[in-house]
């Protein structure tokens, strides 16, 4: 039955639509369109915003990144098959990032879908995995608005992804069944009260064990993700492991210990007035440096230009000197990740961002996101972007989204011409020779300032002081820091 909002007309498919999205809090759409979505955008509604990003990889990371920073999901919609095949890097890292994404492309239209004209997503369900929890093209088009309200209860469950709708351009202006039942869906999952009696039971002694040794607790994170592959036990003889994790895939995949299905938090609140106290008031060791591994000294630098050239370690000790205590820091500088965590401590919540995937290309549109969040809820943290010259490269483009926002992110590109981690790969995988690890001749000043950043090359830490004070005008800047060509010992 089509009961419509009273006006004459009966609701059709996109006003039912935009007002599940309404409903949802989904009114900010991130985008970069084409002939198929046309029809979707078609009247886009006052109280919407579309965010355009010039290619998909960056539409989603910026979305990502827009997504993690409210703690919300966020609406994307791309253009069909190729522009999802733009995005799909990106997918998989949002995936593994845990972000509910709402991922949307149009698609050619039903009556022409059998000769499979110009455009058309042959399959766009396949094409979407296996980097979505769920995918759809909807049967009818008044399936569209409910879809849209199964895939955000999907996206949010734990654990928490995006997932994908495939929406046919001639669906629009169908008659709707009438609006899409809004509903809430739990996000959260409670763990097994038994399984926790015997983590409790497990960490009691603990606090007998002053060395802290016999029993390792991994929350909300992987068991293991490291790489590169090293031969050896996971675990040391003795070291009993517990694993706390929302994705029971993660569980099933876990090669040793014993996993809690649950949500971290929850679990922990839990478990706490299980464990019994100790008398211990101070930590068991002191805590560690927040870095990745103890960097030793790197090579020495392999070219003449490298004398007087800062190091990227004491680039990022400025940097954390000069920048405010509560800036967001987003990175995706590979080889210098040590040197960044030792100066850059991570103390605070939704302070650090990084993409759990390695693929490069979502640190830097991903950043473009995160401050619109900032600046939509109005805690307004400066958000300061640490990136290789190579990482710059793979979604350039999004500092364009940034620019015309006037969002004032601080972009530090460390220009030491090569692909230094890998170099560093290549020793440690006995691989010489191997070519395309220089990356000379890019000028990362002029494409700052071609997309309409202010951008200045600095290999002075005077300039770099005064430059990042001056960030907080209304543009983007990318600072170019010519830093020494090393390789990084990987291990
Ligand atoms: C999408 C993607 N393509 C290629 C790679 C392989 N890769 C890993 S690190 C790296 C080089 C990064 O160079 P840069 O950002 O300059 O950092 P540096 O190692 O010089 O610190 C490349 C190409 C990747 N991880 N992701
Ligand atoms: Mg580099």
């Amino acid at each position: 039955m089509n009961t419509g909002t009273g006006s004459e007309r009966p609701l059709n498919v996109r006003e039912a639509t935009y007002q599940v999205l309404r409903d949802l809090g989904l009114t900010t759409v991130f985008g970069n369109p084409g002939s198929t979505e046309e029809t979707f955008l078609a009247d886009f509604p006052d109280d919407f915003r579309f965010v355009l990003a010039l290619q998909e990889a960056s539409v989603i990371a910026i979305a990502d990144g827009f997504a993690q920073a409210n703690r919300a999901p966020a609406l994307v919609n791309v253009h069909t098959a190729t522009g999802l095949g733009n995005a799909k890097g990106n997918l998989m890292t949002a995936f593994l990032n845990r972000t509910p994404l709402i991922v949307t492309a149009g698609q050619q239209d039903r009556r022409m879908l059998l000769l499979e004209p110009w455009l058309t997503d042959v399959e766009p369900e396949v094409q979407a995995r296996p980097w979505v929890k769920w995918a759809c093209q909807p049967a009818r088009a008044q399936d569209i608005p409910a879809a849209f309200m199964r895939a955000y209860a999907t996206a949010i469950q734990p654990p928490a992804g995006p997932v994908f709708l495939s929406l046919p351009l001639d669906d629009w202006a169908a008659p709707a069944d009438g609006p899409a039942v809004v509903r809430t869906a739990s996000a959260r999952t409670g763990p097994d009260p038994a399984r926790l009696r015997r983590l409790a039971d497990a960490i009691g002694p603990l606090a007998k064990h002053l060395d802290g040794h016999d029993l390792a607790v991994v929350v909300g994170a992987p068991v293991f993700r490291y790489y590169p592959y090293i031969p050896g036990e996971y675990l040391p003889d003795g070291l009993r492991l517990w694993h706390i994790t929302d994705d029971p895939a993660e569980a099933a995949r876990a090669p040793v210990g014993d996993s809690i299905l649950g949500d971290p938090v929850l679990t922990i609140e839990q478990l706490l007035p299980l464990v019994p106290h100790g008398t211990r008031s101070q930590p068991l060791k002191p805590p560690l440096p927040h870095r990745m591994s103890p960097l030793p000294q790197t090579s020495p630098a392999s070219n003449a230009d490298a004398a007087g050239l800062p190091t990227a370690g004491e680039v990022f000790d400025e940097l954390r000197r000069i920048c405010p205590a509560d800036a967001v820091l987003v990175e995706e500088t590979p080889s210098n990740l040590g040197d960044l965590h030792a100066a850059w401590p991570i103390t605070q919540p939704d302070a650090f961002y990084t993409m759990a995937s390695g693929g490069l290309g979502w640190s830097v549109p991903a950043s473009v996101g995160i401050a619109l969040a900032e600046r939509d809820s109005g805690r307004n943290r400066p958000v300061v972007m640490v990136v290789g010259d190579g990482s710059f490269q793979y979604s350039l483009q999004s500092i364009w989204t940034a620019a015309q926002l006037n969002l004032p992110i601080l972009f530090i590109v460390l220009r030491n011409g090569e692909y230094a981690i890998l170099k560093a790969f290549a020793e440690v995988e006995d691989s010489p020779g191997v070519p395309g690890l220089n990356i000379p001749g890019i000028d990362i000043v002029s494409l700052a300032r071609g997309y309409g950043c202010h951008a200045v090359r600095t290999d002075t830490l005077d300039v770099l002081r005064s430059e990042a004070a001056a960030a907080e005008r209304h543009v983007p800047t990318v600072l170019e820091i010519p830093i020494a060509a090393t390789v990084p010992p990987l291990l």
